[in-house]
């Protein structure tokens, strides 16, 4: 298969670039580097060291019968994602490309206005691109759980059908977001069923829970140079990854709020096995499918409570701390998020227990000493 992987520099798009190509698929990968002008900005650094990108994939294609290409562009010059789209043409494309921090987008105005630009904007030139060069093409784009927000009833995988005085229609499931970020998905997610319907162009649009984890059996052959970027800072770090560091340091865990908040979970494990299931299962022509990609959900409380007692048990002094939530969210709510689709093509998940923990755990206490605990505590309020 030819699949080229969008945002290949990032936490998912390196592991899942390495993992087709481990299967001798031919991999381009495009990355414009924005996260790292991002951490920058904030003076935030993942806690491992990473070699560059090209140099990540020299190491890699030493050992590799297929090699990994790098091109280095923007989504936001569509001449550029044209041209490459002509030349390749691709059979699947994962669209990792997006600013991906919903504390980022929440930051201040041009943060909010660069997320959906960038974003959105950078979507629809890839969209009108497939449309002009490879119609044909699967598009696997990566969205987001939160798109739904926390509503009152079942979350369904995309779609809903709906029964409304007497009359019956199948329609995109209503989304009710929590950021900037989050919205920039859900006008993807808009831009992309209307592409489908409009133009046969055919999609997964993956809606994915907080992702977890440091390592792929990829990343396991050669940690230190090919590595992912471990961010556990307020605007990069997801929250298992920053409880995860706070344990190494036995800090306290940063509990938001009430900690009653319930979201999706999925190891960077599952989230490779994920595209690679779906790249391997197009849908048709004109199909929007939209697939549920987590494979866990719990209260923050509930994380905690697990992390720490399996922290204890090798030896690190780790509780929990409630901390004044700086997002405007639900703290105690009804969630039953659906993910049948992906178990049902196959996913047998990694489950978050005490051996997954205590890898992870294992892999990033080498970096214990380089873990800045200025990062913990969050600045940017929702609010303000
Ligand atoms: N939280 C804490 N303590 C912390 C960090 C977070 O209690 O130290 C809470 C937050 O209040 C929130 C939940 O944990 O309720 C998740 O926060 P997060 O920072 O792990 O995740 P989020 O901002 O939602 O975004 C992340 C990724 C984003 C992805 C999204 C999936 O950054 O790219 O789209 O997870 S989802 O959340 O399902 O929309």
């Amino acid at each position: 298969m030819k699949i080229l992987i969008l945002g290949g520099d990032g936490y998912l798009g390196w592991p899942t670039a390495m993992f087709f190509s481990k299967k001798k698929h031919d991999v381009v990968v495009i990355d414009n580097f924005i996260k790292k002008k991002m951490e920058l900005e904030f003076g935030y650094k993942p806690l491992v060291p990473q070699p560059s990108l090209q140099d990540r994939v020299k190491i890699w294609n030493k050992n590799q019968k297929v090699p990994i290409k790098v091109l280095i562009g923007d989504l936001l010059n569509h001449r550029f994602i044209g041209d490459v789209l002509k030349e390749f043409k691709p059979d699947s494309i994962v669209h990792y490309a997006e600013q991906p921090s919903a504390p980022y987008s929440m930051s201040n105005r041009e943060r909010a206005v660069f997320t959906q630009q960038n974003n959105v904007i950078g979507n629809l030139n890839l969209l009108f691109a497939i449309k002009k060069n490879c119609p044909g093409t699967h598009l696997i784009k990566l969205g987001t759980l939160g798109e739904y927000g926390t509503p009152n009833i079942d979350i369904e995988e995309g779609w809903i059908n709906i029964d409304h005085n007497g009359r019956k229609d199948k329609v995109l499931f209503p989304k009710r977001p929590g950021s900037f970020y989050h919205l920039s998905k859900v006008h993807d997610s808009a831009n992309i069923e209307f592409v489908c319907r409009n133009w046969s162009l055919k999609c997964t649009d993956l809606n994915q829970g907080v992702v977890y984890g440091n390592y792929t059996d990829e990343i396991e052959m050669d940690f230190e140079n090919l590595c992912t970027s471990f961010h556990y800072d307020e605007i990069f770090g997801t929250i298992i990854n920053r409880f995860l560091t706070q344990v190494i340091t036995d800090y306290p865990l940063t509990i938001y709020g009430k900690g009653n908040q319930k979201r999706g979970f999925i190891n960077l494990i599952d989230t490779v096995n994920c595209i690679n299931i779906v790249a391997n299962n197009p849908p048709k022509a004109g199909e929007f499918r939209v697939f549920n990609q987590f494979t866990d959900f719990k209260s923050v409380n509930d994380l905690a409570t697990q992390v720490i007692s399996v922290s204890k048990k090798i030896g690190y002094k780790s509780n929990m701390k409630r901390i004044p939530n700086p997002r405007k969210e639900m703290e105690d709510h009804y969630y039953n998020p659906k993910n049948t689709s992906l178990i049902s093509l196959g996913l047998k998940p990694v489950v978050f227990n005490e051996e997954t923990i205590c890898k992870n755990i294992k892999l990033i206490s080498k970096y214990k000493k380089d873990v800045n605990k200025d990062y913990f505590l969050p600045s940017v309020k929702w609010e303000k």
